[in-house]
């Protein structure tokens, strides 16, 4: 007999039982006495919640694994379960600590078209995880955005409007109550705060959430937060089609050209030559120096006009005919560097980059709906009604707040300087555009932006890109520090986990800048300055 609740018979008898439970439980014991759950765990499979919404499709025991070296923390138990929506292709997985349950949920973003899953990780060399998640055990959970992965190619999956919908703004925001009602059942106590954290297109989905429904996180961080998600692409595609060309693209040797000229006129501005430029808005080097002469290409040792072109486009504003979408460019810095241009916007030897990937996945199943699409010929121009009804459900650069005030609620945004997916530029305007908005004043309620200069997209580069900010933001929600006043660093790792430098986190729009003396690798040689 099914345990499914059916209208018109009444409560099946497990579900009284489950209330008297909760009863006894809310009158009895103290705060910090949760249901075992180890043993209950995989009973939970094939169970509905949600009004029917949701069915659990797997409930599995996951042993808890020891802390290896410096590159990965000790990993609790959890009790893993995997639900799925009935009517859609959302899926979400939750992860509940069998012990030693913090009391709060965290939901993580995922990435790039998603399409999984993304379970905890104890690896504290993934810089766009904070390790408190793991190690103070919360509950987390994560949604596939809707869609798997094997629909990704071409955004295939944005030519199903559900999908689309799920992906671009609703996952999290319908499988954020799964995933209370399961901690609830699981637990017998629905968590004190539910938190989320994201990078990427995770940070995306942080901003929407934000912006859309603030009545659902207590708190968000938003790293590398491409909420201007409408402008980003447009500046994939043009920068993708430029670099297909072979006679706009830099050799290596060139690139390090610029990278050496930008160094040469930027790294020191910030008070220390260390490779890593700290002031990126007052990093506009001069480049003219490095044209070939006549402006034809002339080997390694210069850059040719279109060269030259190729490198004012990436750090160039972009706006559209009608001016609804804008993108403000790329910093200096890094511009020979895997972590840095290398790995969004340099084309590999097919002349494909990783921009122009997911450019073309934009192109072809958000905008023209044409998986086929010759995404050479595409301009945004010819599409902006298409463009804004993507915008409508996808768009996330409401500088407006006051949902987030009005809970107290608060939002951390966290963005590498050189990270040549989500400019950083783009976080600043933001940030600048609240403070517009709202006032300086409400602002600092709600939100801080930090900067991490030298660093890439979601972390690596020679900047420090280590920083718990979930743990920060904790802080924040609970105690009422603000992360600005709680003293934080950021540190760079090496491939063994040891700290090898660490920086502060200057709440934007100061800069990290070199007193003069002491240790360079060291936080405390830094202030936070506004020059
Ligand atoms: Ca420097």
């Amino acid at each position: 007999m099914s345990t499914d609740f059916k209208p018109g018979q009444g409560a099946p008898i497990r579900i009284t039982a489950l209330a008297a439970l909760l009863a006894l439980s809310a009158c009895g014991g103290s705060d910090d006495d949760t249901r075992p759950i180890a043993e209950s765990c995989t009973t939970l499979a094939g169970k509905t919640l949600g009004n029917g919404s949701a069915t659990i499709t797997a409930a599995e025991l996951q042993a808890a694994t020891p802390a290896t070296g410096a590159t990965a923390q000790a990993m609790p138990a959890y009790c893993k379960l995997s639900v799925a929506a009935r009517d859609t292709g959302l899926k979400m997985g939750l992860w509940l600590p069998t012990e030693g349950w913090n009391g709060k949920l965290l939901m993580q973003g995922g990435g790039g078209f998603d399409g999984a899953i993304a379970a905890p990780t104890a690896n504290l060399l993934l810089a766009h995880m904070s390790p408190s998640v793991v190690g103070e055990r919360y509950a987390v959970m994560a949604t596939n955005g809707g869609h798997e992965a094997a629909e990704n190619a071409n955004g295939a999956f944005a030519l199903d409007a559900t999908k689309l919908q799920e992906f671009a703004q609703t996952s999290e925001h319908r499988a954020l109550p799964w995933g209370k009602e399961l901690v609830n059942t699981a637990y017998g106590k629905a968590p004190t705060r539910s938190y989320f954290e994201g990078c990427s297109m995770g940070g995306h989905d942080a901003m929407m959430l934000s912006q859309r429904y603030p009545e659902d996180f207590d708190g968000i961080v938003a790293r590398a937060p491409a909420g201007n998600i409408m402008g980003l692409f447009p500046a994939f595609s043009r920068l993708s089609i430029t670099v297909r060309n072979p006679a706009n693209r830099l050799t290596p040797a060139k690139q390090t050209l610029v990278a050496d000229a930008a160094l040469a006129q930027c790294d020191g501005l910030d008070g220390l030559a260390d490779g890593i430029i700290s002031k990126p808005a007052a990093c506009q080097p001069n480049l003219s120096a490095l044209r070939c002469a006549g402006g034809a290409d002339a080997g390694d040792g210069c850059l040719s006009d279109a060269q030259l072109a190729t490198v004012a486009l990436v750090t160039s504003p972009y706006a559209s005919a009608d001016g609804a979408y804008t993108h403000p460019g790329y910093n200096h810095g890094l511009e020979n560097s895997p972590v840095g241009w290398g790995q969004y916007i340099w084309p590999n030897a097919a002349g494909q980059s990783v921009q122009g990937g997911f450019a073309d996945g934009f192109v072809r199943g958000f905008i023209t709906r044409d998986l086929a699409y010759d995404t050479n010929l595409w301009n945004p121009n010819d599409w902006l009604p298409r463009m804004a009804e993507v915008a409508t459900l996808f768009q996330a650069f409401n500088p407006d707040l006051s949902g987030m005030r009005a809970r107290n609620a608060k939002l951390i945004m966290w963005n590498g300087t050189n990270d040549s997916s989500v400019t950083s530029r783009d976080m600043g305007r933001y940030y600048q555009a609240t403070v517009a908005r709202m006032g300086q004043a409400a602002v600092d309620q709600t939100l801080e932006a930090f900067e991490a200069p030298g660093v890439g997209h979601c972390g690596g580069g020679p900047g420090a890109d280590h920083v718990d900010l979930v743990k920060s933001l904790d802080t924040w929600v609970t105690a009422g520090t603000p992360p600005s006043s709680q003293n934080l660093v950021q540190a760079r790792k090496t491939a063994t986990g040891d700290v090898a430098l660490t920086r502060p986190l200057c709440k934007y729009p100061t800069t990290p800048r070199y007193k003069g003396t002491g240790d360079v690798n060291s936080a405390a040689s830094f202030a936070c300055v506004s020059d």
